[in-house]
């Protein structure tokens, strides 16, 4: 069986949740923070990134939307990729939030990379705030006009990946209470069975 490889804390925790949703036969593995840089994972995914998925045959798919993709396609999502609309702005909502607001974070987790001085570094964070509030209300008014329940107006991976998102929100000077639709939305999935069975194999505990 495939083995997806995730890391406590990570964006891995999107596909994790997929294939307990999907009660998937996949292997997830889950490595402590650091092994992602040793030489048996770089092996695996010379990008030295969480999610991977290795198959048995040794080929590795990465991306997280890219694995999302796989797991609908294989184990019936019913709606990733397909020509119908929940399936088409199911796949357009995950490429905005891995290309986008994801790569945003870039800015906070790694703000050194984009700058030298003490105060570069802390003007690269604080045009990362304002650019990431921003995602966030998107991201808000979507959910919201949606119905408020699911991200697309029924269950899909992208709530696997907004819930990731809302996720990193308080380890930013930005607050859950400022996207009420959003902090409803992460109680909802942190009372799904399925997410909590994946937050366990990621070592990972509800933050609400
Ligand atoms: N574009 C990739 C991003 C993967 C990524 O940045 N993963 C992070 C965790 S959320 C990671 O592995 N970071 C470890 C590092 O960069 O050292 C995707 O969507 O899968």
């Amino acid at each position: 069986m495939p083995t997806l490889y995730t890391m406590p804390g990570t964006c891995s925790l999107s596909p994790n949740i997929a294939v307990a949703w999907l009660d998937a036969p996949v292997e997830v593995h889950t490595m402590a923070y650091g092994d992602h840089k040793k030489d048996d994972y770089l092996a695996i995914n010379p990008k030295g990134k969480v999610p991977a998925l290795q198959f048995e045959d040794g080929d590795v798919l990465t991306e997280a939307s890219a694995i999302l993709g796989w797991l609908g396609a294989t184990y019936g999502s019913g709606n990733f990729g397909l020509d119908t609309k929940i399936g088409r702005k199911e796949a357009e909502a995950l490429s905005y939030m891995t290309s986008e607001v994801h790569a945003a974070y870039g800015g906070h987790f790694g703000a050194q990379n984009f700058a030298e001085t003490e105060a570069a570094i802390e003007e690269v964070k604080r045009k990362t705030y304002e650019k990431l509030a921003g995602h966030y209300e998107r991201l808000e008014h979507v959910l919201s006009v949606n119905g408020g329940e699911w991200y697309l107006g029924q269950r899909s991976f992208a709530d696997t990946f907004l819930y990731v998102l809302m996720r990193w929100i308080d380890q930013t000077p930005l607050s859950y209470d400022d996207y009420p639709a959003l902090k409803e939305h992460m109680a909802r999935m942190e009372g799904d069975g399925g997410v909590q069975v994946a937050l366990k194999r990621q070592n990972m505990k509800p933050i609400l």
